[in-house]
């Protein structure tokens, strides 16, 4: 069982109670609450394999010096120290028993506290490989990632690395050593870089070598980073979380510039970035495939009638339809305005018919409570299935076929002959 307990250990209640509720509402967990190193102490006797994150105070009636946090550094237990005061001191101390962080009891400390635990809670038993033909170099590796709260994975060269990446989707990062026998840390890279990009999955070399352009050719082949043996403890830490946090910063971008914010669908950049490959990928399998093109009718005059809120509104609803109705693997993206794009790999036409009319009914029958009324909306699609030469000719069929759904009298699936 992963630990999963926080304990917050502080002599009032003024920190303890906020962060306990706080704590409970993001992440979900309990808390347990003591006020001195022996209440503690006794817990972590029986209990101490439990215990995600401990958040201390540095001073404690029964532990004024500190001693509690100097129990967690030797128990591995992961810890934040809230002190009163911000002296040199105690920045130094809990540098020294490698605290994940020092937070000054104020108004602010919450907020810091949660955004550690934040940390600690989504690098939680996260995978790492490590490659190394050196057992010892594997297992201090082992040693510092498990500090940090990783799960470390271990291979004894590139061509083992390979093999592990391939059958453990789940690795969120590799660091590996130069010279290993069967394949080198350079040519592991590039080989990684074929398949997984640098922006889902860090690699770091490491190389004792004094080859200066070693670090070049790692980066060259696509290494995020490069690290020179020896290393101290601090830097290795410091590399790994400097990667990771780039790479959470880099799908936290992705995430803003691919969602549309309104409807929590993917919008348009996401669609074209992501159809064309799986369109390639199922011509080639000479797979089915199909799309869809839909807009929302008179949507104009719901504006008109209930404002653009009630417009909104209908929007999310339909996006919550299209959710539902269309899983992955479909692909749903939401165009512009009240214009839909789903595309469908393996599905034919005539499943694509089924499916679209069932959705159409679906849209039919909506009724979105807005100030005392019910609004009720309808949808026209047009559809067509591959072959066509390009994902653009498919689209550009479906809107013809939609736009004769609009003429025919709208709410209707129209298929492209
Ligand atoms: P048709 O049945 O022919 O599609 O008629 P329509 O009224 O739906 O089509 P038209 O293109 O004339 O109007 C679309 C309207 O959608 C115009 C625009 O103001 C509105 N719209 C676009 N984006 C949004 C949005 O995000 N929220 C709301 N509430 N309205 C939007
Ligand atoms: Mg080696
Ligand atoms: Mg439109
Ligand atoms: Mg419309």
């Amino acid at each position: 069982m992963k630990p999963s307990a926080i304990v917050l250990v502080d002599e009032g209640n003024v920190i303890t109670t906020p962060l306990s509720k706080a704590i409970k509402k993001d992440f979900g967990l309990d808390t347990l609450v003591f006020h001195s190193f022996g209440e503690f102490n006794n817990f972590m006797l029986g209990f101490k394999n439990e215990i995600m994150c401990a958040v201390t105070s540095m001073v404690l009636k029964d532990a004024p010096n500190g001693e509690l946090a100097q129990l967690c550094s030797n128990e591995k237990i992961p810890f934040i120290i809230l002190t009163a005061s911000y002296d040199e001191e105690i920045l130094i101390k809990a540098k020294q028993l490698s605290a994940l962080g020092c937070v000054m009891k104020s108004q602010h400390s919450l907020d810091q506290i949660i955004r550690l635990l934040t940390q600690i809670h989504t690098r939680k038993g996260k995978r790492v490989l490590v490659v190394d033909d050196s057992v010892t170099s594997r297992a201090i590796q082992a040693a510092i990632l498990n500090v940090l709260h990783f799960t470390p994975v271990e291979a004894n060269d590139g061509v083992e690395a390979l093999e592990i990446l391939q059958n453990n989707p789940d690795i969120s990062m590799v660091i590996t050593d130069y010279e290993m026998p069967r394949m080198n840390g350079v040519e592991l890279v590039a080989k990684v870089r074929q398949t997984h990009h640098k922006e889902n999955l860090p690699i770091i070399g490491i190389s004792a070598s004094d080859n200066k352009s070693l670090s070049v050719q790692f980066l060259k082949h696509g290494a995020s980073d490069f690290l020179k043996k020896p290393y101290l403890e601090e830097e290795y830490q410091f590399r790994v979380m400097q990667c990771l946090e780039i790479m959470e910063h880099i799908s936290m971008i992705r995430k803003f510039a691919y969602f549309d914010s309104l409807t929590q669908l993917h919008n348009r950049r996401f669609f074209f970035d992501r159809c064309p490959q799986i369109y390639s990928q199922m011509v080639e399998r000479k797979h089915k495939m199909s799309l869809a093109m839909m807009d929302v009718d008179h949507f104009k005059k719901i504006n008109d009638t209930y404002g653009h809120d009630g417009g909104d509104l209908v929007l999310k609803k339909i996006a919550e339809l299209i959710k539902k109705h269309f899983p992955q693997p479909s692909i749903p993206a939401r165009f512009g305005g009240e214009e839909f794009c789903v595309f469908i790999p393996e599905l034919g036409l005539d499943s694509m018919l089924h499916s679209m009319e069932s959705f159409r009914e679906g849209v039919a029958a909506i009724s979105v409570p807005h100030e005392n009324r019910q609004i009720s909306t309808s949808i026209s699609i047009g559809i067509t299935e591959n072959p066509y030469s390009k994902l653009e000719e498919m689209i550009s069929m479906s809107d013809r076929a939609l736009y004769k759904a609009k003429q025919d009298g709208r709410n209707r699936v129209v298929a492209a002959n």
